[in-house]
């Protein structure tokens, strides 16, 4: 059990029924009951109705890290950024009202790409909550507000059911489909003494492997088949199951299509790892599908997706996405790696050894990565980082040229090494998710890639880059457009070009501003060069390149 660092053993209390009480303050509570749940660090934008957080974080200084980011929107994208690239629980605290709402699309990504971050968020005086008299930062029914973009949210008001409440929403967090919770304390009660009594930690979440007759049903199917397809979303990657995932494709000799979300489950050296590019040609010659932790909507609605001669089996930890885009023949609800573990030692039990598969999927492998290449310079762009990037390098994609390519066909070699903002496609987040990513991982590259209209969302974040010693890479596509918006005027609007040309400032004299390290490289050598660099001087880093007007990909690409 944790203890605030100014009070002793000795000032424990013990009750009628044997428990440890402590008399402590609403905010050492929280603290306390954070350590205790295994937080490191806490990203944290501060205010008056957090103060008696704040000096409780200050007692704990060396056991939890404080980042304090400019803006909130980045207190909750590093937080996002720390859970998806390490699996653990990512924190982050801001204060109520507006401080929340700018949280809201950084919660909102965590929540579609079903990442485990915890926000902690003040509230106004704890008697006046919903009586709209106009306190500072209050707004109307703030709970029922963020639930919409978390999968719980409680609010305590008095100390000792501070513990308790944390321990709850790291049981939620954590539990079956990880999504964002978050938790509410006024400053009355962070601020309040009272005997608590602290908690253990959440007990971790128990992994199911699912019905057994339906892994049954799935096995004999898969065994089976004739051309067997692996379809695997980021929940793989959630559930740390990529080894029972690679077991299982071995057993089949099926390829795994990797989703955006899903990529670095397989390493892409390996001929079974193939891409979209690569699902969309051996989804036609499929006969049973087993899509695992992905809600499978492409496959099951695109042009190139599913024909009902085929059988799909789908595992997922939500029911709920089961059979939600297309019927399927079996459904598996499961966590990952329990669920691919079973299936696996089922599917051995019954197949037959099947001819290695790598000469035909390494030729298709081939053919397609000659088709991306020709895209233009986003391909040559995103080819020269993953040149300069080691193994182990993070990369955070953007809603950027060069981004749309690499959710396509940007190599990737290890689990958690790639992160895109999911279907929310959050323009701005990939800054400031980056910057979470590499406190996280000081020892590792991390590169996030930005159109200099995303980058615009959150450059004051430099900073925070710059202030706390945060040594990533971030690299700024320029186009002077919202490139996207432009193209797609040009393209389909005749020309009438509105409200997509940008300004942009001078990327070297800004990073000088900043006190970062500042870059530019106008050409793809020159990038690759300017990376390795970079990861060699391992500091705050800018990189401006500018890479101008690009072609679209998806119509060169063939999928659109
Ligand atoms: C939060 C948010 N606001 C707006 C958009 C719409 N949007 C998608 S792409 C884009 C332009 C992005 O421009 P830039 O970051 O410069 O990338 P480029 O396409 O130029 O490479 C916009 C405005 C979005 N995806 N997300
Ligand atoms: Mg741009």
């Amino acid at each position: 059990m944790i203890e605030t660092r100014e009070r002793k053993a000795t000032d424990r209390n013990v009750t009628a029924t044997g428990t440890a009480t402590q008399e402590l303050t609403g905010g050492q509570a929280l603290v306390a009951s954070l350590i205790a749940n295994g937080v490191d660090t806490i990203f944290a934008l501060p205010g008056v109705q957090l103060d008696g957080a704040f000096d409780a974080l200050y007692a704990e200084r060396e056991a939890i890290r404080v980042i304090h980011p400019r803006h909130e929107q980045a207190a909750a994208y590093m937080a996002d950024g720390y859970a998806r690239s390490t699996g653990k629980v990512g924190a982050c605290m801001v204060v109520p009202g507006p401080g929340l709402l700018n949280a809201t699309a950084a919660l909102s990504t965590a929540y579609a790409c079903n990442s485990p971050v915890l926000c902690v968020t003040g509230q106004i005086q704890s008697d006046l909550i919903e009586f709209g008299r106009g306190l500072l930062h209050e707004i109307p029914n703030q709970l029922g507000m963020i639930r919409s973009v978390t999968k719980h949210a409680e609010r305590a008001t008095t100390p000792p059911e501070i513990p308790g409440l944390v321990q709850r929403a790291f049981a939620e967090v954590r539990g079956g489909r990880q999504r964002p919770v978050e938790i509410e304390i006024p400053p009355d009660t962070l601020f309040a003494t009272a005997d608590v009594e602290l908690l253990p930690p959440a007990a971790l979440p128990e992994r199911f492997a699912g019905d057994p007759e339906a892994l049954e049903q799935a096995a004999r199917l898969l065994a089976n088949a004739r051309r067997p397809l692996i379809w695997s979303g980021g929940g793989v990657l959630r559930s740390g199951a990529w080894d029972e995932l690679r077991r299982l494709a071995m057993l089949l000799q099926a390829p795994v299509v990797m989703t955006a979300n899903g990529k670095g489950a397989l390493s892409d050296r390996d001929p079974l790892a193939q891409n979209i590019l690569g699902g969309i040609e051996l989804l036609r010659e499929a006969d049973v599908i087993f899509a695992v932790g992905t809600r499978f909507v492409d496959p099951a609605t695109a042009k190139w997706g599913v024909v009902p001669d085929q059988t799909i089996i789908q595992m997922d930890i939500d029911a709920e996405e089961i059979a939600r885009n297309t019927p399927v023949t079996v459904a598996i609800e499961a966590d990952a790696k329990a669920g691919l573990a079973a299936l696996a030692d089922l599917v051995k039990r019954d197949s037959r050894e099947r001819p290695a598969r790598s000469t035909e999927l390494e030729e298709l492998k081939r053919s397609l990565a000659a088709r991306a290449r020709a895209v233009g310079p986003q391909a040559e762009y995103a080819l020269a980082i993953r040149e300069a990037l080691p193994d182990n390098g993070i990369f955070v994609s953007e809603m950027t040229q060069v981004g749309y390519w690499a959710n396509f066909a940007f190599p990737v070699y290890e689990p958690r090494t790639y992160i895109t903002p999911g279907y929310q496609g959050t323009l701005g987040y990939g800054f400031p998710t980056s910057l979470g990513v590499k406190v996280a991982h000081p020892d590792q590259p991390v590169i996030s890639i930005n159109g200099d209209g995303g980058f615009g969302f959150c450059l004051n974040e430099l900073a925070t880059m710059a202030l706390h010693g945060i040594a990533a890479i971030a690299i700024v596509f320029t186009d002077d457009a919202f490139g996207n918006v432009r193209r797609i005027q040009q393209e389909q609007f005749g020309g009438r070009t509105i409200a997509s040309d940008l300004l942009n400032p001078d990327y070297r004299k800004l990073a000088d501003a900043f006190g970062v390290a500042g870059r530019h490289a106008d050409a793809p050598g020159k990038l690759r060069t300017a990376i390795e660099e970079s990861v060699r001087a391992d500091e705050p880093t800018l990189i401006a390149v500018p890479i101008g007007q690009v072609p679209n990909p998806w119509t060169v690409l063939g999928v659109r």
